[in-house]
């Protein structure tokens, strides 16, 4: 069975860039309940921790230096198949393949600073969201 939980971040360049509102109406509009939220800034620990499945990547220290260099808005979704129905909202990481009318198509740059993390399985969601709420902090 599908979890109906997943896990985003607003990465730093859509702060940046005035898109923080658009992109959680985005979110919002496209049914997802957001059940936990939190701006805040990840410490590079934090962010290494985060991506340490890709930390013999070549792009590792850039992305980690990326997600660190501004606030980040972190939140749990909720929705029916949430990972997949996610997934597809983005589009593909590099914004030059991704769909027309998917966030990174719309917001994103470059394959690097590609303005929005969704989780990729239903396992990771759950400990992505455990990395950044405690319970009491979703509201479900
Ligand atoms: P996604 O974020 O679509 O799940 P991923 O898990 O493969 O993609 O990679 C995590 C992030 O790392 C991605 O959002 C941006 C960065 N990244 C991935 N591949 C990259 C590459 N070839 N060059 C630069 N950054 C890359
Ligand atoms: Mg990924």
């Amino acid at each position: 069975m599908n979890s109906n939980r997943t896990f985003t971040m607003l990465k730093p360049d859509s702060i940046e860039q005035g898109n923080m509102l658009p992109i959680l109406n985005m979110i919002e509009s496209s049914g997802f309940k957001i059940i936990a939220l939190k701006y805040k800034r990840m410490s590079r620990d934090e962010a290494e921790k985060f991506y340490s499945i890709h930390s013999d990547k070549p792009f590792f220290n850039d992305l980690v230096s990326f997600m660190t260099r501004g606030p980040i808005v972190a939140a749990a979704l909720e929705k029916d198949n949430a990972v997949e129905a996610f997934r597809t909202l983005i589009g593909s990481t590099d914004p030059n393949d991704a769909e027309e009318g998917t966030i990174r198509k719309k917001f994103a740059k470059s394959k690097g600073e590609n303005a929005v993390h969704g989780s990729d399985s239903d396992e990771n969601a759950e400990i992505e969201i455990s990395f950044h709420f405690n319970t009491d902090e979703i509201f479900s």
